[in-house]
């Protein structure tokens, strides 16, 4: 059995979904990323970066005494080499995926992030017009530059990677599906290539499940005075805080 330590967003998804993918069994352990749970001593100790997900397997890879690991392309590549799905066994395709998994890791997730944060709520935080504008061009233009690259790579292979659906096609979905949502609708038309891709992992079944593991938790109804106090935690997160939390969490015997 495999504890999820989840709250239903992007990197979230990559998880439930490869586990999906895979018919392995799992637990969803909720991370309240809004609430705190990422601060807790139990989360901390498996996870020092203060984000989800997060797995502890208790049946791990090589045996022995339960493994944790955070990071969800790190994951990804745990639980293919643990089942040895989703990822080549040749040589050249296995770095071929390996690329675009890290790829989707530095560039494709941190930009559409950091746009969704500039369109979306840094509004609620600066009415700096200034900063508003130079962060939301700065990110979505990176994010259309990245469309590029993906809508390249896809006009010449069905999947990000090559001829085979693997983890790099699992990570970066979750992300590329939110395009419209995050950019604009337009982008479909731009990346014909991203979009019919987006479309053919959308249509896996265990794809369709994993993406809606948890949906539930987002759809609490909450007061604007819960809204922010939730934004304030995501978006003041200082040094001192995240390492007093993660040292106290390291002392508990
Ligand atoms: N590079 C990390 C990013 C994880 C991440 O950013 N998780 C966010 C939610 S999508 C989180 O846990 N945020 C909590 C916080 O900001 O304190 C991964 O891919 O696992």
């Amino acid at each position: 059995m495999i504890d999820v330590y989840y709250w239903p967003t992007p990197n979230g998804w990559k998880v439930t979904i490869m586990l999906e993918e895979c018919g392995v069994d799992y637990k969803i352990v909720p991370v309240d990323i809004g609430g705190g749970d990422q601060f807790k001593p139990e989360f901390l100790r498996i996870s020092p970066n203060n984000r989800m997900p997060a797995i502890i397997d208790h049946e791990p890879l090589g045996g022995g005494d339960s493994l944790s690991v955070f990071e969800s392309g790190a994951i990804l590549e745990y639980l293919a080499e643990k089942t040895g799905k989703f990822i080549p066994k040749d040589v050249k395709r296995r770095y071929d995926c390996l690329q675009w998994l890290h790829w989707h890791m530095a560039n494709l997730g941190p930009m559409m992030g950091n746009a969704n944060h500039f369109k979306n709520y840094a509004k609620n935080i600066t009415d700096d017009q200034n900063q508003l504008v130079y962060g939301t061009n700065r990110f979505v233009g990176e994010v259309d530059r990245l469309c590029g690259v993906m809508d390249a790579q896809l006009s010449v292979h069905q999947f990000l990677a090559g001829p085979d659906y693997t983890i790099a096609d699992i990570g970066a979905w979750p992300w590329a599906r939110l395009l419209a949502r995050i950019i604009d609708e337009n982008i479909w038309a731009t990346f014909p290539n991203v979009k019919r891709w987006v479309n053919e992992v959308r249509s896996r079944p265990a794809v369709e499940i994993g993406a809606n593991v948890g949906k539930e938790l987002n759809e609490v109804k909450r007061s604007p005075e819960e809204e922010k106090k939730r934004r304030d935690l995501l978006f003041n997160q200082s040094n001192e805080k995240v390492r007093q939390a993660r040292e106290a969490a390291l002392r508990i015997k």
